[in-house]
């Protein structure tokens, strides 16, 4: 039953199973075998991506023993199931990381090769499912994979979005949107389950009546019904027998329609409606952390709740559970407000279809809901405008009324005469227009609440989430981000996955505490050698990929300083370009000044409404293209920025990476995971104290951190007491101001980046002109430290040394220990079919 196990042995059994066996010839047969019956085609004419389907199809023929076994043996047990529901997924490529999860990768790239087929050029035809944004939607990610690796019992929830983010392109320097179309060839990871269907109202109004046994209902009568259809994705486990399920909901319009247009003859009324309704999952909303308060979005995030609560009924019925003891079944965790939602269905759906009185229902949902908050900044909480609101869910409104008049009287209690209280803690904000407060309606209906990381968990306390804090104290914690060693070590940087398990051992895939166990050889002038030479290889590696895309030729023997996130103001790219223009400033006065040379890159897609983020592209291609041209540079400093950032993409740039850039205002990042994602790959960060870097920097010690900035507090302080940015504005930062705003990057247009710089001048809101100085001189600390390679090695060892902590599996026992208080079930393989019949 182990996943690793080798070809039967040739004693028992002759012929292998062509869909399930594992030694090479018979992986060359199902390959092959699925090429003809799957894709239809002769090698002769097959193309590679025809190869790749050929191959994932015999992939996941060889997962789907385990997982239709880990589904199987969920519904026979009483064992309580963790609900994941996120309305983002950025999953990336799943071929890889399956083949690592299952530990046959070494043997598929051998039947592979034998084929005359290279396996990364395969594995590079896979359109990743980009079904997020960013942050939230990788953690959700990383998070699926923990469990599974864990063996926990899990579902994810979400919505399979026709498109998912844009592609970036990069055209005169500036960012142009191109639609996703990652299901244009298929996607052979998904089974489309048409009888795991529900049907979702919108609209309409609310009747009310009283029955024949006086009891008091609600009809809820919609304009328009759609169905949602389930899709699973199994997600395997790292060398377990584990594998979960993805269950993404897809939109369609009801079979009746057709049938109705028909009947009334109205056909294009009929098709209208059916568009209507697959509009829902078409699209995913590109913004990160700042709300649009859309209807669609308001449709998309009801229709996948409501699909996902109702399904976890069903199961939990089918396990013989009454429906007051759902949470004994399902503990589900609302990753940040998008799902919020889910209260008050879940109140609707015990209240008016399964009969519950309220207080039960109340009951069966506050000890069903945990809420995690992702973001601090104003922006990006969400809120419903009311009458948007009540022409959709006309019924949750009703709801909400009730559970808010409910809590506001326990408020009344425990607070008397505090009108303010009642006003700031109410689900509905009061003012010229009215909206729901969805941050408030996840905190009354949960029976958890947490932030990311230390620093944002407390800020959470203090801010936001105060006047919650003081009335539920018992109810808030904190879990520190963690990202997945799998898709971040073993499959982005085969190379130092070697030489770490050359020296410890491979436990540490599975434990990344292990890594510890690399402190002793920091010192050990060898392995220093063999450090800094894979991480040599890597570079030369993403330089030959950057001069093949961009034709941009960069030195791989010169500090890669990496900035990948989205753009934001607030996470400041456009502070690493001041730095980059101060050293470009320097060169042109001094033109034989010894710096150390660096490659800065760049990568991130900017929110096509977001202007201002877009032109920080702007900037920094600009910046670049005076830069890397200019013969005074002799090209000691370069820029490049990578286009299409993806999860794809960034495999191959945070192993490459020396330096991790970590710039936001403290007290505006709440965790971060990029960060974690570097550092586990050798590169030091220089940063502030703001989300995890804090606990970074506590882990790999302060000497091998580079900090700057002000703290969170003094930002605050800074604030209240009046900061004026031109207090700042002087030498080295107001020539390179100036030299943004008169033209001097933009072929002398002074108007092009007087957005930007008027941005800074006037407002400043995220301080880079209070940082600046401290970030130069943090950036010249590290230019020395690059010079001693010996140094730096250790540095760099440590830091991957003691990153065991920033494992999502850590942080996966801590919401299995603390939240949801759910233990591992492993999962024995078994014939689910014992006669073969
Ligand atoms: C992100 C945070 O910005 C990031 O610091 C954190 O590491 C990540 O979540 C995972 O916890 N937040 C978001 O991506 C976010 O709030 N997005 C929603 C607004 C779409």
């Amino acid at each position: 039953t182990s996943n690793n196990s080798l070809p039967p042995n040739n004693n028992n059994v002759t012929v292998e199973d062509d869909r399930t066996g594992l030694s090479i010839p018979t992986l060359k047969r199902a390959i092959a075998d699925n090429l003809f019956y799957i894709q239809g085609k002769f090698p002769t004419i097959a193309t590679e991506n025809d190869y790749y389907m050929a191959l994932a199809y015999t992939i996941r023929d060889r997962m789907l023993q385990r997982w239709a076994v880990t589904v199987d043996s969920y519904l026979q047990s009483k064992t309580r199931v963790v609900s994941y529901l996120s309305a983002e997924y950025l999953l990336g490529p799943h071929l890889g990381n399956n083949l690592i999860n299952l530990g046959i990768y070494d043997r598929v790239k051998q039947a592979v090769e034998e084929l005359g087929l290279d396996l990364e050029h395969l594995i590079a035809q896979e359109e990743e499912p980009g079904l997020g944004n960013g942050g939230l939607g990788r953690l959700a990610a990383c998070y699926m994979d923990s469990l599974a690796t864990l063996e926990i019992p899990a579902i994810g929830y979400g919505i399979r979005y026709e498109f998912g983010i844009f592609d970036q392109e990069i055209r005169d320097g500036w960012q142009v949107e191109i639609t996703d179309q990652w299901l244009r060839y298929g996607n052979p990871w998904e089974i489309r389950r048409p009888e795991v269907t529900y049907e979702v109202k919108l609209g309409g109004h609310v009747e009310h009546y009283t029955d024949s046994h006086g009891h008091y209902g609600s009809n809820w009568v919609p304009d328009l019904v759609v169905k949602g259809v389930a899709y699973d994705t199994p997600i395997l486990g790292y060398q377990v027998n584990t594998a979960n399920t993805l269950r993404l909901w897809k939109s369609e319009a009801p079979e009746s329609f057709d049938f109705q247009a028909f009947n009334v003859g109205d056909y294009y009324g009929a098709v209208n409606e059916k568009v209507i309704c697959e509009n829902i999952s078409k699209i995913l909303y590109p913004n990160d952390e700042q709300i649009q308060g859309k209807e669609l979005r308001l449709r998309q995030q009801y229709f996948f709740v409501s699909c996902s609560l109702q399904d976890m009924i069903a199961l939990h019925l089918r396990r013989g559970g009454k429906v007051e003891n759902f949470y004994e079944t399902f503990v589900v965790q609302l990753n940040d407000t998008h799902p919020a939602i889910s209260v008050a269905e879940l109140m609707r759906l015990l209240l008016d279809e399964h009969e519950l009185d309220w207080e039960t229902a109340w009951d069966v949902t506050t000890r069903t809901f945990a809420y995690t908050n992702h973001t601090l900044l104003p922006e990006a909480l969400e809120k419903w405008n009311l009458d948007l609101f009540a022409s959709i869910l006309p019924r949750h409104l009703e709801i909400i009324y009730e559970i808010n008049r409910r809590f506001l009287d326990e408020v009344a209690i425990r607070f008397p005469g505090d009108e303010g209280k009642l006003w700031s803690l109410s689900l509905i904000e009061e003012g010229e227009e009215k909206s729901i407060r969805m941050a408030h309606l996840a905190c009354v209906g949960s029976f958890a609440i947490n932030g990311v990381a230390q620093l944002h968990s407390e800020l959470l306390k203090e801010t936001v989430l105060k006047d919650w804090y003081e009335l539920y104290p018992e109810k808030f914690s904190n879990k520190t981000n963690g990202v997945t060693p799998r898709r971040w070590m073993v499959l982005s940087n085969p190379r130092l996955t070697e030489l770490i398990t050359s020296k410890i051992g491979d436990g540490w895939i599975k434990n990344l505490e292990e890594l510890k166990g690399l402190e002793k050889f920091a010192d050990d002038g060898a392995f220093r050698k063999q450090w800094m030479d894979v991480k040599l290889a890597v570079k030369k590696d993403l330089a030959s990929q950057v001069e093949q895309q961009q034709g941009i030729k960069i030195n791989p023997e010169s500090l890669f300083d990496v900035q990948v996130k989205r753009i934001h103001e607030y996470k400041r790219q456009h502070l690493n370009v001041l730095h980059i223009i101060t050293l470009y400033n320097r060169l042109k006065q001094h033109p034989d000044l010894d710096i150390v040379p660096r490659t800065f890159i760049f990568g991130g897609k900017a929110a096509p409404s977001y202007h201002v983020a877009k032109l920080m592209i702007k900037l920094i291609t600009s910046v670049a293209e005076v830069v890397n041209h200019d013969p005074d540079v002799r090209d000691r400093i370069k820029v490049v920025f990578m286009p299409d950032y993806n999860v794809t993409n960034s495999q191959k740039i945070y192993p490459a990476a020396d330096l991790s850039e970590q710039i936001s205002l403290a007290g505006k990042e709440a965790s971060g995971t990029g960060n974690m994602k570097f550092s586990l790959n050798g590169a030091l960060t220089i940063g502030t104290l703001d989300g995890a870097n804090v606990e970074i920097r506590e882990c790999v010690g302060e000497e091998n951190f580079f900090l700057f900035g002000l703290t969170a507090q003094e930002v605050e302080q800074l604030k209240s007491s009046g900061y004026n940015p031109w207090d700042y504005y002087h030498d080295s930062l107001k020539q390179a101001i100036d030299q943004i705003s008169s033209g001097f990057f933009s072929h002398r247009d002074g108007s092009l980046f007087q957005r930007l710089v008027n941005s800074l001048l006037y407002d400043d809101r995220y301080l880079l002109f209070a940082d600046y100085h401290s970030y130069i001189e943090c950036q010249d600390r590290v230019a020395e430290a690059y010079r001693d390679k010996d140094k730096w090695a250790k540095m760099s060892i440590l830091n991957v040394a003691r990153m065991g902590k920033f494992s999502s599996d850590r942080s996966i026992k801590e919401y299995c220990e603390d939240i949801w208080k759910v233990k591992p079930v492993p999962v024995e393989l078994y014939d689910l079919c014992p006669d073969g019949e």
